[in-house]
């Protein structure tokens, strides 16, 4: 169906795409007709503080040459609307949304995350986009303990119980895909992707649902889906969660960066085969990725891991290496990641 319409007319009617451009990159494909739906920039400053589309700045250095910003895009016309502190764009199809709040003292980090997703979740089924399909989270000390539980185990009590409010008996089947990722410096960022109709929401056979992990990880288990699946745009997107090297529930090769990407990249393959198969998607293993954004711990991993990716998936890969803390402390690297069919 989409393939016989002309690009022009597809590029058009996108709902969303992400870019990882440079400055210079978005203006082009601005002048060339797209909306932004949101912009986010890692490390540095905003480029435009006062820009009228959602954006955030993550306290997060790019380890790659030139530093790109993640760009959501459009090519249906976008409205702008503002609730709180949540910004959002929204089209025919799509409500993308952004938060930054400034991150208060530790006692208050939980609360902060609690009340954070109860404004998102109303706002969602109030403007008619109940679906959320991808989420990420970026916040500073994240591996920083507090009261016996570090803030990424506050963050995921946070997470949870407003979810599990909201969701109630449903809440197993709703999680979006997500990342939750330690930034070094800035605000709380969390941004959204939610839809209108629904995603299918997809596990990974190598590895447990997060939201079954043992208590010995925190007192609420992280509540994200391993990857979402939707189809739009004429073609199928699978969301890849920030994927590290876990296999059942934990954590494998401690202190070897290049055995945890080997573990890391198994199972994002995994995931991307078991999608292919249950959903008789076309996906073709790693090949089918389009984007991936790279956390990594210790820079000085940046350069071996960025030739064993460019040598596996080849220069075609649109690619964020991003200098961070990973939410658990043994783990060195996670990756995040989307494929597409065809
Ligand atoms: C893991 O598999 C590694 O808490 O939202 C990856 C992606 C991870 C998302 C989240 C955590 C999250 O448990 C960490």
């Amino acid at each position: 169906m989409s393939a016989d319409r002309l690009p022009s007319q597809a590029a058009q009617t996108q709902a969303i795409e992400v870019a990882y451009v440079t400055p210079a990159e978005l203006q082009a494909r601005l002048r060339a007709g797209r909306s932004l739906l949101c912009e986010i920039q890692f490390g540095g400053a905003l480029r435009d503080p006062y820009a009228k589309h959602p954006q955030a700045r993550v306290g997060m250095a790019q380890l790659n040459a030139s530093p790109l910003i993640e760009a959501w895009l459009s090519g249906q016309p976008v409205s702008y609307r503002q609730a709180g502190p949540i910004r959002y764009a929204c089209n025919e199809e799509v409500l993308f949304g952004c938060v930054a709040l400034a991150d208060i003292a530790p006692a208050g980090f939980e609360g902060l995350v609690h009340r954070c997703y109860l404004d998102i979740l109303p706002l969602l089924d109030a403007q008619g986009y109940p679906n959320l399909l991808r989420m990420w989270n970026y916040f500073p000390g994240i591996n920083t303990v507090f009261n016996d539980l570090d803030r990424y185990q506050c963050f995921c009590r946070g997470r949870f119980e407003s979810l599990k409010k909201y969701y109630d008996s449903q809440f197993d089947q709703r999680l979006p895909a997500a990342s939750a990722v330690g930034s070094r410096d800035g605000d709380l960022v969390i941004y959204f992707i939610a839809a209108k109709t629904p995603g299918k929401h997809r596990e990974n056979p190598r590895q447990m649902s997060a939201y079954h992990y043992p208590p010995q990880y925190g007192p609420r288990s992280p509540s994200f889906a391993r990857s979402t699946l939707k189809r739009w745009d004429g073609a199928d997107y699978l969301y890849i969660s920030g994927t590290a090297s876990i296999v059942g529930h934990e954590s494998l090769h401690l202190n070897d960066p290049q055995a945890q990407l080997e573990e890391t990249l198994h199972n994002i393959r995994a995931l991307i085969e078991r999608s292919a198969h249950d959903d008789g998607v076309a996906f073709r293993g790693l090949d089918s990725l389009t984007h991936i954004k790279v956390y990594i711990r210790h820079p000085e991993h940046f350069e071996p891991i960025k030739q064993h990716l460019d040598s596996l998936l080849g220069a075609s890969v649109a690619a964020l290496y991003l200098h961070a803390d990973i939410c658990r402390a043994e783990l060195l690297m996670e990756i995040e990641a989307i494929a597409r069919a065809p």
